[in-house]
């Protein structure tokens, strides 16, 4: 009798622990904009140590196409930016003029023109807490003024 009722405590404890480390899940939303002068609004995006997915949301609120004007969000460590920066533009834009396969890429959009918008989504257990990140438009020649910081948990 004694030990069934224990049973019952400890299966509801196990099921109340699996149910808030359910909960504990966060999706945190970003929005970065581009505009036809080749500036990104944000030059730091501070994502909160609690969240466990970002979804970002890029917006180009030019009119340029993208041929001209386009803007990707593209995320590395900052010791990889220029790098990686340098094997996008070799990528083409077929690719984004992001690296295909590169492990250094740790998140990135596809490219838009004026007036288009896309969303992605990305696990922040690929971020370490207090790292060292960069973000940047990859389409060639903008990641020298199209670039800024990306921290994780302060
Ligand atoms: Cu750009």
């Amino acid at each position: 009798m004694r030990t069934s009722k224990l049973l019952t405590i400890l299966a509801l404890a196990g099921a109340l622990s699996a149910f808030s480390s359910f909960a504990a899940a966060k999706t945190c939303s970003v929005e970065i904009a581009g505009n036809d002068q080749m500036q990104f609004d944000k030059t730091s995006i501070a994502i909160a140590a609690d969240c466990t997915e970002v979804e970002l949301t890029l917006k180009h609120t030019g009119k340029l196409p993208v041929t001209a004007m386009g803007h990707n969000w593209v995320l590395t460590k900052t010791a990889d930016f220029q790098p990686v920066a340098t094997a996008g533009a070799s990528a083409g834009p077929a690719n984004n003029y992001v690296p295909k396969d590169d492990a250094r890429v740790i998140a990135f959009t596809k490219l838009v023109g004026g007036g288009e918008s896309t969303s992605i989504k990305f696990s922040t257990s690929k971020l370490e807490k207090g790292g060292d990140y960069t973000f940047f438009c990859s389409f060639p020649g903008h990641w020298s003024l199209m670039k800024g910081k990306l921290t994780f948990g302060g």
